[in-house]
């Protein structure tokens, strides 16, 4: 049996003691890290990664929506694949950045009181906006570029509406943090939270190392996560079958219809093999952030024009053979369609297209999203 001796009740007292302030230092987050040093550099890197993602997404909305003041060049052929892949990469290294913004700041959720004023729950609102938009971006992106699609909205759609919402918040919150992000990005930074900021840049950047090769050429064989690169029929990724798109076979009846300002042409793939062909190397660059450079041939679609009797520069309307499809049809603009390099591709790595790549034939345009490179094209129809 223990006698209680008064020491006995002293130390065990102490300990008790110890115990609660141990448990108090966790509740008032005494993390060297929920520091504003810390979160104005996080947050300042952050800002540059979302600031990059907004502005080639936007673009990348405008392609594929163009509005009449809008206008998108066809040189230099990578530039898609350029803003695409910059889209892409910057989403990516936001995924660490904005966890370590949150871990940095998040004792703030919890405290009292919750509304201090007008102003103050204002603030409070718009931060909850901020992160609630950006973690649905980089989310929804990531299930994007993994082609998982695991609710019912439509993506593109829902995407872009919340790529404003979270600009927007991103914006009022940086006016209204600028006085104390410039007063804590100027003070020194002591080594154990330097260590966080480290760990912090260190795992962004294996992100974009795992990632970036399904659009870096160079970083193919390290990125544990471009398993869309280089495998596919004819070396090139596919992104929606022949089968998946109901295109079971295409017999040799098959003629390509070009409705001109004289009426409709038909024209047979023998046809079209036997016109002037260009050979190019042309990347396809997926908005799913895929991108790989390819050799195509086959007829500028500014020969076709000509041969119809249709004035250069006209804008033509995409079909496919495919039935049902978001994709099935496309506009190519007139700058396109002047564009040499804009192609009715007949061939693939110097072999016949196969039947997944578009057979009998598709569009490969220069400077385009995959999304618009229209494959088993049965139709062309100018519109000017
Ligand atoms: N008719 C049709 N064309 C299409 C598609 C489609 O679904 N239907 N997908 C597009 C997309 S999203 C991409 S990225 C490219 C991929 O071309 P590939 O499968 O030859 O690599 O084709 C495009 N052409
Ligand atoms: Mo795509």
């Amino acid at each position: 049996m223990v006698r209680r001796t008064p020491e006995v009740l002293t130390r065990l007292q102490d300990s008790a003691n110890r115990a609660q302030d141990k448990a108090f230092g966790l509740l008032k987050f005494k993390s060297l890290v929920h520091d504003p040093r810390v979160t104005s550099r996080v947050g300042t890197w952050l800002g540059i990664a979302f600031t990059i993602c907004f502005v080639t997404g936007v673009l990348s909305h405008f392609i594929q929506h163009p509005a009449p003041w809008f206008y998108w060049p066809s040189r230099p052929i990578n530039l898609y694949r350029i803003t695409q892949g910059a889209h892409v990469i910057s989403g990516v290294a936001a995924i660490p950045l904005l966890i370590a913004k949150l871990w940095t700041v998040y004792p703030k959720l919890f405290e009292r009181p919750a509304v201090k004023s007008l102003l103050h729950a204002l603030e409070r609102i718009s931060i909850l906006v901020l992160a609630g938009a950006a973690f649905f971006e980089l989310a929804t992106g990531t299930f994007n570029a993994a082609q998982n699609y695991p609710w019912s909205f439509f993506f593109p759609t829902a995407h872009y509406a919340v790529a404003w919402v979270a600009f927007g918040s991103l914006l009022v919150h940086i006016a209204v943090k600028l006085p104390l992000i410039r007063e804590h990005r100027r003070k020194e930074i002591d080594v154990s939270r330097r260590a966080f900021l480290r760990t912090t840049w260190l795992t962004s950047g294996v992100a974009v190392l795992v990632f970036g090769g399904s659009t870096i050429p160079f970083l193919r064989n390290v990125s544990a996560l471009s398993e869309r690169s280089n495998n596919g029929e004819q070396g090139l990724p596919v992104n929606r079958t022949a089968a998946q798109a109901n295109v079971v076979t295409v017999d040799s009846s098959w003629r390509l219809e070009v409705a001109g300002p004289n009426g409709t042409t038909l024209f047979s793939r023998e046809q079209l093999q036997s016109m002037r062909q260009t050979t190019a190397a042309l990347p396809i660059a997926c908005v799913e952030g895929w991108s790989q450079t390819a050799t195509w041939s086959g007829v500028p679609v500014m020969d076709l024009l000509k041969a119809v009797g249709a004035p250069a520069g006209s804008a033509v309307r995409v079909s496919s053979l495919e039935r049902a499809g978001l994709y099935n049809s496309t506009t190519l603009p007139g700058v396109h369609t002047s564009d040499p390099l804009t192609l009715l591709a007949l061939r693939l790595e110097g072999k016949v297209l196969d039947l997944d790549h578009g057979y009998p034939c598709r569009i490969i345009a220069p400077s385009r999203p995959g999304v618009l490179q229209t494959k088993w094209v049965r139709r062309l129809e100018v519109i000017t």
